[in-house]
């Protein structure tokens, strides 16, 4: 803060204050010039945020058994489960335990979050997978984050210590080397760009045209149908969205089988990588 003052007049003056409206505290800047003020508000944070936990499910129900229990319902106003077919009982589990249910038409996991994000309720979205690969007790992390103003907060296996026990060779060089290139490519600073665990403003889906079928031509090249998280981490960078990440540990699956496409995917998703340096602006 700093005032001249030569005579009665104001010379220069400069004040910072934090101001609440709505939902979100702002920071107020207020610098005055001989007479002139000028206003800007800055770091908008969110006081409370409503939260969907977004789970997709392909035949989970032994991870889903152990995990659920786990989950608080004080963490968050809505568990919206986007089913792609399950015949183990996932689905009945969901329905008995009253979760929101979205039954997926087009096969593929892209599909799942496409289709079922209309049913999203809060304004922060967790996304989640009760395999056993996220632990649950980072969700309060990830919501505390969110609280501090950021636009999307990384549940990393490779942050502050974190490690990934479910990471085979082939697994652990590919998250490394598709965080290293997203980042040397596109001005992300992630450890880890892969993972599903993270939560983000819902809206970002839409205003990243994750839901446009345009965004994931690569996937025909090896006739696959690909996740969104690592281009959600791409053009998130892009658009230098305020991004920060706390430690998120990924323990081993329980039951249930892989649905990860190495190579399938990973074709698919380095091209989709490489395309993102001169398509989508
Ligand atoms: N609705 C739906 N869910 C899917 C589909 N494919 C995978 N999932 C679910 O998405 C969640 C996350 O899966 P991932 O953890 O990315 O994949 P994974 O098969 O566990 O492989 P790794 O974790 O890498 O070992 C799990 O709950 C899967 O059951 C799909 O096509 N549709
Ligand atoms: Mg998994």
């Amino acid at each position: 803060m700093a005032a001249v003052i030569d005579g009665d007049v104001i010379f220069y003056q400069f004040s910072r204050s934090l101001m609440e409206r709505g939902n979100f505290r702002y920071l107020r800047i207020r610098t005055e010039i001989r007479g002139w003020t000028l206003l800007k508000e800055r770091l908008r944070f969110p006081l409370t945020v409503t939260v969907t936990l977004f789970i997709p499910t392909l035949n989970e129900i032994t991870g889903m058994r152990v995990i659920m229990p786990r989950i608080q319902s004080s963490w968050c106003d809505q568990i919206l489960i986007s089913d792609g077919g399950s015949t183990d009982g996932t689905v009945a589990y969901a329905k008995e335990h009253g979760y929101d249910l979205h039954i997926q038409s087009k096969p593929g996991i892209r599909h799942a979050y496409i289709e079922a994000w209309p049913l999203i309720k809060g304004d922060t979205v967790i996304t989640f997978s009760p395999d056993g690969n996220c632990v649950p007790e980072v969700i309060p992390d990830l919501i505390a984050k969110m609280k501090e103003g950021y636009d999307m907060v990384v549940g990393s296996r490779y942050f502050q210590g974190a490690k990934s026990e479910d990471d085979d060779l082939m697994t652990a060089f590919g998250n490394w080397m598709f965080t290293t290139t997203i980042n040397l490519l596109h001005g992300g600073r992630y450890t880890d760009a892969m993972g599903i665990y993270r939560s983000y403003r819902a809206n970002l889906f839409r205003e990243l045209d994750l839901h446009k079928e345009e965004s994931y031509v690569t996937e025909k090249l090896l006739c696959t149908v690909m996740g969104i998280e690592p281009l959600l981490s791409v053009r998130a960078a892009k658009r230098k969205l305020k991004i920060g990440e706390v430690a998120g540990p990924e323990p081993r699956r329980i039951g249930g089988d892989r649905k990860l496409l190495p190579i399938r995917w990973g074709g698919a998703y380095l091209l989709q990588v490489l395309r993102e340096v001169y398509y989508w602006k």
